[in-house]
């Protein structure tokens, strides 16, 4: 699920409809008021809060377990980036029952580490396009069979996974040379 958080410093509308076709549960919070909706959703389930420092995820856990106490810290107001608060993973008891798990906020996001080959599986509406690709297709090439899906008639949230999956997979090169730039 998603959780955006701070929506009384900025509307929320136009960042959620880009998450629109993921079709996932998305809960917004309004100046640190937590969605009953959202409360009732986490009941008997074990949820991780992950996102950068400073988005407000021990906020949210303090909020939701009277007695967790959570340190909180303030975002620099010129970098809006959090101060990494929270230097453990806790799991904490819901009182409606349930585990939240808070943990120490992220400093980047990359996918260097993972395999072109992996990252089509976060994909698996798409899969049945790519059984006619060549062997050891990037995805990312005119060979490859998305490269045909996308030809006329293709629908436009087809359209648009295929995007995503491939700037992921752009966005992986770059950061390996960017990685290779850096050792050298
Ligand atoms: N305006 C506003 N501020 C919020 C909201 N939620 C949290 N904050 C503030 O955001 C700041 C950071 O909150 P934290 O809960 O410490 O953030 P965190 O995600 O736990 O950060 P790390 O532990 O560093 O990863 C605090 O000053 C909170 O009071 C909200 O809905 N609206
Ligand atoms: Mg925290
Ligand atoms: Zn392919």
């Amino acid at each position: 699920m998603l959780v955006l958080t701070k929506t009384d410093l900025k509307p929320a509308d136009e960042l959620l409809a880009l998450y629109g076709p993921l079709d996932i549960p998305v809960f917004s919070i309004d100046d640190r008021r937590v969605p009953e909706a959202l409360r009732e959703s986490l009941v008997n389930q074990t949820t991780v809060l992950v996102g950068h420092s400073g988005v407000g995820k021990s906020t949210l856990v303090n909020s939701l377990v009277p007695d967790a106490d959570r340190l909180t810290g303030h975002v620099n107001a010129v970098t809006g980036r959090g101060r990494h608060t929270s230097t453990s993973v806790i799991a904490m008891h819901l009182p409606g029952g349930g585990l939240i798990v808070d943990t120490p906020g992220i400093r980047s996001f990359g996918l260097a580490h993972v395999d072109v080959d992996r990252i089509i599986h976060a994909f698996p509406d798409l899969a049945h396009l790519t059984r006619d690709c060549p062997r050891s297709c990037s995805h990312d090439e005119p060979d490859c069979a998305l490269t045909t899906a996308l030809g006329a008639g293709c629908p436009p949230e087809v359209r648009s996974r295929i995007d995503s999956l491939r700037r992921l997979i752009r966005s992986r090169v770059d950061s390996d040379a960017d990685e290779r730039a850096a050792g050298a």
